[in-house]
């Protein structure tokens, strides 16, 4: 870190596929430039570097798909290496906030609770891949799978599924359940968001969030005058 940079901030967003993550974190990003006039960096697993995207195309192709869970959580975590480095370890350096669209949780619900990995194992390559690294704060937006695929699948415009959109319903089931399990056992790190309702509301509940976990990031809104007080009879 600089000697006078702001500790640097990593958010992260988990969830099942198409879930908002991309829409709030836009929005976020915006909440939090004007509130702190910090930089904000917007980012993305797998991907976020040249390197990275490669993989990403490969990975949501399901090239990796017949080598097994296990050598397709090897191929995330090697883009995962080189966005640490070559992104977000800068970016927290330099002292920005950082939100990530997914990141090791992913791996822990997808290739670990949901493909089949051993959690040992899925824990041991997360301790090579991410060092001391982790999210100070992790966003788990939480919907019903049916309404998040239909979601994904409406804003494809006929665009094939890819790899793990289309898998089936019981493996979508699974991913969610992961992820609320890891909220469970980590709730000083994560919150669980509902997505279901529409965006200005699931924004109105991220905000809320942040805002109480870090008010210097993010004022709680002040109330206009007479706003959300009852009548006096
Ligand atoms: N993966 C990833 C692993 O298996 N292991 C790993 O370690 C990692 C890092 C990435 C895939 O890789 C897997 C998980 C994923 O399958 P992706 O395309 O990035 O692929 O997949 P998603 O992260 O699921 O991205 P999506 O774009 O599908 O979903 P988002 O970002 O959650 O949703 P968003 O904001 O794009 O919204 C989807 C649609 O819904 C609308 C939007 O306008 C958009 O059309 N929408 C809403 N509609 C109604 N109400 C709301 N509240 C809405 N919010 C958004």
């Amino acid at each position: 870190m600089s000697s006078d940079a702001p500790p640097g901030v990593f958010i992260t967003f988990e969830g099942g596929e198409g879930a908002g993550k991309s829409t709030q974190i836009a929005r976020l990003a915006e909440a939090l430039r004007q509130a702190s006039g910090r930089e904000v960096v917007t980012t993305r697993e797998p991907g976020g570097t040249e390197r990275a995207e490669e993989l990403r195309a490969a990975l949501l192709r399901g090239v990796a798909k017949p080598y097994g869970p296990f050598a397709e959580a090897l191929m995330f975590a090697a883009a995962r290496i080189d966005h640490i480095e070559n992104l977000i370890r800068p970016a927290l350096a330099r002292g920005a906030i950082v939100l990530c669209d997914r990141f090791s949780d992913s791996t822990r619900a997808y290739q670990g609770a949901a493909g089949g990995l051993a959690p040992g194992l899925i824990a041991s390559l997360e301790r090579v891949t991410l060092g001391d690294l982790r999210p100070d704060l992790t966003l788990i937006l939480d919907l019903p799978p049916e309404a998040g695929l239909a979601r994904a699948h409406s804003r494809g415009e006929g665009k094939p599924a890819d790899r793990f959109e289309a898998e089936g319903l019981r493996f979508h089931e699974r991913l969610r359940a992961a992820f609320r399990a890891i909220a469970a056992a980590e709730p000083e790190r994560c919150r669980v968001i509902d997505a279901d309702p529409g965006p200005d509301a699931v924004e109105a509940r991220i905000r809320e969030a942040v805002s109480a976990w870090r008010p210097d990031l993010l004022p709680q809104r002040v109330p206009a005058p007479g706003e959300g007080q009852g009548h006096a009879a």
